[in-house]
């Protein structure tokens, strides 16, 4: 018998997959559990349009992150190490969801969204009743396909307000079903979430950014619907005239450092060279180095919370190449989490 006391470090490749090898802990069965950054699964895929499959992301997306702690896990060009930090970081597992019924699914991920976000932190640096502040927890989904933003934009609303998103993606998501769609049932889609969540109030008005657009259109009145919406576009394309740091200026030129603001990657955002296991692939998009440039150019911005969405790992190849840009994507926005400390609600 070999005990495990006597072994230096478990091997990465070794063990049960969580994300980046995180300890579990199942937070939504007990609410007493306490953390800083909750990873959460919600493999949710009856609002794709194309291919099937983003139900099995979580688990694909844990699987490749076991690399991510393999030589440590320090994130260099952010000068800070995700893994170890200030605070607790876990891994919550997945919110069940219902396959059958789209919009029981929809409730049952708000409601375990909510518990999760209105949660005490582990750190309670801002925890006091003399100033009225305190610390909540910061949340990184792993999709599912892009549907699940209406009920995470619904929780979030709660707390935060109506929320400014800044959303990679190839395709709007924000079309009007209303022009398509031939039964109540088929409203609400992978591509027609915004539009929702803009009639519902849960966006910010005017301070919202698509990146990496390169999606055909029905007709320009999709850019109005957009417009809506509350979103400025920025195309796929623009990085070959005005660079990553082109894209990263326009953005937050858009959203500003000091509002709080959602982000949301679809991996659809980069190229199917880079990440072919998608809903909806398009050719035209970024690299994973550039996306990867383009998240850590927003480390000063004012992240509340993230998702990594529409990545379907059955059409991934062997050395699982869309998994890993998905796992590092993620851990990007993590390490920018880490770098600016415990989040502080007003
Ligand atoms: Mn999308």
């Amino acid at each position: 018998m070999i005990r495990a006391d006597t072994l230096q470090a478990a091997p990465s490749f070794a063990g049960i997959s969580t994300y980046g090898l995180l300890p579990h802990q199942a937070c939504l069965d007990d609410e007493s559990i306490e953390y800083d950054i909750g990873i959460i699964g919600i493999p949710f895929d009856v609002g794709v349009s194309y291919r099937p499959g983003a139900r099995f992301g979580p688990s694909a997306i844990r699987q490749a992150s076991r690399t991510l702690t393999l030589a440590g896990g320090y994130n260099v060009p952010l000068a800070v190490n995700p893994f170890k930090f200030w605070g607790r970081a876990l891994d919550c597992g997945d919110i069940p969801v219902i396959p059958y019924d789209k919009h029981e699914a929809m409730d049952q991920i708000e409601r375990g969204y909510t518990s999760l976000l209105q949660r005490n932190t582990y750190t309670k640096e801002f925890s006091s009743t003399k100033t009225g502040s305190q610390s909540i927890p910061r949340l990184l989904t792993l999709g599912g396909d892009h549907t699940i933003l209406l009920p995470i934009l619904r929780s979030i609303k709660k707390v935060y307000g109506p929320m400014t998103v800044i959303h990679f993606d190839a395709h709007l998501d924000s079309w009007n079903p209303s022009a398509s769609a031939p039964t109540k049932e088929a409203v609400l889609t992978h591509g027609s979430f915004f539009y929702l969540a803009s009639k519902e109030g849960l966006l910010h008005n005017d301070t919202n950014i698509h990146a990496g657009l390169r999606t055909t259109l029905g007709s320009l009145a999709d850019y109005e619907d957009d417009d809506k919406c509350g979103f400025v576009r920025v195309e796929a394309h623009e990085i070959d005239r005005i660079g990553v740091d082109g894209i990263i200026e326009k953005i937050k030129k858009r959203v500003g450092l000091e509002r709080p603001v959602y982000l949301s990657m679809d991996i659809d955002t980069l190229d199917p060279a880079n990440a072919p296991a998608t809903g909806t692939p398009e050719t035209g998009g970024w690299t994973s180095r550039e996306m990867r440039t383009i998240i850590r150019g927003l480390a000063d911005l004012n992240i509340i919370g993230a998702d990594l969405v529409e990545l379907a790992p059955a059409y991934d190849t062997n050395a699982e190449v869309t998994a890993l840009a998905a796992a590092a994507l993620i851990y990007e926005v993590m390490s920018i989490f880490v770098q600016r400390g415990p989040m502080r609600l007003e």
